[in-house]
């Protein structure tokens, strides 16, 4: 059929990609002073522990050059964000055995839950920096989540928790329906309907 557009094979299906970064979150954008900021690593851990601002931007730190997939259906790409890797803060924790499932903890009580298996990923970022500045606060600056291979929900705004549990725990937007996995290469939007909807 050669009168159809040919999709572009670097986007997910369903998805527009657009130039701006729209602005996402529910409530409003929290005042965060990175003097009094904390990153409260907990759980099922060997070594719970709490990161100033400092104390993070001391750490090595990484980059992730890619794109990002909102559920609503837009798509960035190219963008690019600094941040400490996840897998750094596990080093550091030392998860116990049982330790399956990561929750992070956020402004406004948002949370977003994925297996620790996905968020050991190499791209998988506690970011501060996105093209080339500090993270701004309406994007979660001071410091956000970033899990680029999964849509965007799965990237906690204003992130000041990492909770290692033992069992899976369904976020804000899990519980309200969003699907558990969320791979937009999937278009894992929403969970499926309950098998008596027919
Ligand atoms: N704390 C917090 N983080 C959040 C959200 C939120 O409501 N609160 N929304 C999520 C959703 S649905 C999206 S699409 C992205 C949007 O990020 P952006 O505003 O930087 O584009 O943040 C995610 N992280
Ligand atoms: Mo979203």
């Amino acid at each position: 059929m050669p009168f159809l557009k040919q999709k572009d094979p670097t986007v997910p299906p369903g998805q527009t990609v657009t130039d701006g970064f729209p602005v996402l979150h529910v409530g409003d954008v929290p005042p965060i002073d990175p003097k009094t900021w904390r990153l409260r690593v907990f759980g099922a851990v060997e070594n719970p522990f709490e990161l100033t601002w400092d104390e993070l931007r001391a750490m090595p730190a990484s980059e992730y050059r890619g794109d990002i997939h909102c559920v609503t259906r837009w798509t960035k790409k190219n963008t690019y964000w600094v941040g400490v890797k996840f897998s750094e803060i596990v080093a550091r924790a030392k998860p116990l055995a049982e330790a399956k499932y990561v929750i992070q903890h956020a402004d406004n009580d948002y949370t977003t839950n994925l297996p620790l298996a996905v968020m050991l990923d190499d791209d998988v970022l506690v970011a501060y920096e996105f093209d080339g500045q500090p993270v701004e606060p309406i994007h979660g600056g001071p410091v956000r989540m970033l899990v680029p291979k999964k849509y965007f929900w799965k990237s906690a705004k204003w992130l000041h928790g990492l909770e290692f549990k033992d069992r899976d725990e369904k976020g804000f937007w899990e519980v309200r329906g969003y699907n558990n996995d969320a791979d937009p290469w999937k278009e894992e939007r929403y969970a499926d309907l309950p098998a008596w909807f027919g």
